[in-house]
């Protein structure tokens, strides 16, 4: 139980504690000026490796994998662990600072782009790839990009917030949370069960919008909370995830803007293709 009585009125008054209290702020806006860099290719993506940033990088090195040279991009780090997400620059790009965000350079003026649906909307669109142009494949599609939109909230922002950065662990938070997970990867696993892709018999942006957030959450690799929320039950989910996993853009683009984890699997900035050979940090520090 608890003896806290909100009052009339909500003020900021204090840290939550929490892991990112030091950056979590209730206004919107820069908060110092900063410029973004900008490269040689037509799309500059500004990210992180979180699971939101990762849908986009997957999708630029699989569209670069079918040949769609349009689609070479400089990948940035912003690190929202120190507040970048909030320098001027960005927020021009993304008034709600997050990342991902994207420049596209190639159009008539500079195309922002900012929200991870959308990007993946927009690139898929540019390139008529991994979204069918009609009927009921594109709408089924979009039916589960735009579940997920909607669901990994209640998987990072409830159940992760609260089982693995919240200063206390509050059993009533966990379990909400921990229930709608699992309800979530039931869905996903009674759908799958039928269907070899998320949205049917292709390899879609459903699948790269879902995958980051729910396979790694399957490959106990999401909150260290593979045993806590039992994911070997969902064995469908699992048979998709490791598919996917198997994918090499997927390899390639899960370590692009990677700044945590082992030092092979950083790729903190993304020039060239050759970078994934020459530049990950194990690379780098060896001089
Ligand atoms: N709905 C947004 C969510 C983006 C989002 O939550 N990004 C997180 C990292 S995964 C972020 O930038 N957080 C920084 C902050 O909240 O200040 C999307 O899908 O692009």
């Amino acid at each position: 139980m608890s003896d806290y009585t909100p009052p009339e009125i909500w003020k900021w008054e204090k840290e939550s504690g929490g892991k990112f209290a030091s950056t979590n702020r209730p206004i919107a806006g820069a908060t110092h000026d900063k410029e973004l860099p900008v490269g040689k290719h037509p799309l500059q993506l500004y990210s992180l490796a979180t699971p939101n940033g990762v849908k986009v990088t997957v999708m630029l090195e699989e569209l670069l994998a079918l040949g769609h040279t349009g689609a070479e991009y400089d990948a940035y780090v912003i690190n929202i662990g120190d507040g970048d997400q909030f320098g001027s620059g960005f927020v021009d790009i993304n008034p709600n600072s997050k990342i991902p965000a994207l420049m596209d350079h190639s159009t008539p003026t500079p195309t922002r782009v900012f929200e991870s649906a959308s990007i993946l909307m927009y690139l898929a669109e540019k390139f008529g790839a991994f979204l069918p142009a009609e009927g009921a494949a594109r709408t089924e599609t979009l039916n589960w990009l735009f579940w997920q939109m909607g669901s990994a909230p209640y998987l990072g922002g409830g159940f992760g917030h609260f089982y693995a950065y919240a200063p206390m662990k509050i059993e009533y938070c966990i379990d909400r949370f921990a229930m709608e997970t699992k309800r979530q990867l039931d869905v996903l696993d009674r759908q799958l069960a039928d269907s070899e892709y998320i949205a049917g018999a292709d390899y879609t942006i459903a699948d790269m919008a879902i995958w980051p957030w729910y396979g790694v959450l399957t490959q106990g690799k999401l909150y260290d909370a593979g045993t806590f929320l039992q994911v070997e039950d969902y064995q469908n989910v699992r048979r998709w995830t490791e598919q996917i996993a198997a994918r090499d853009a997927v390899k390639r683009g899960r370590i692009v803007n990677r700044i945590f984890g082992p030092e092979e699997e950083q790729l903190h900035e993304r020039h060239d293709a050759s970078d994934f050979d020459n530049r990950t940090q194990d690379k780098l520090s060896d001089g």
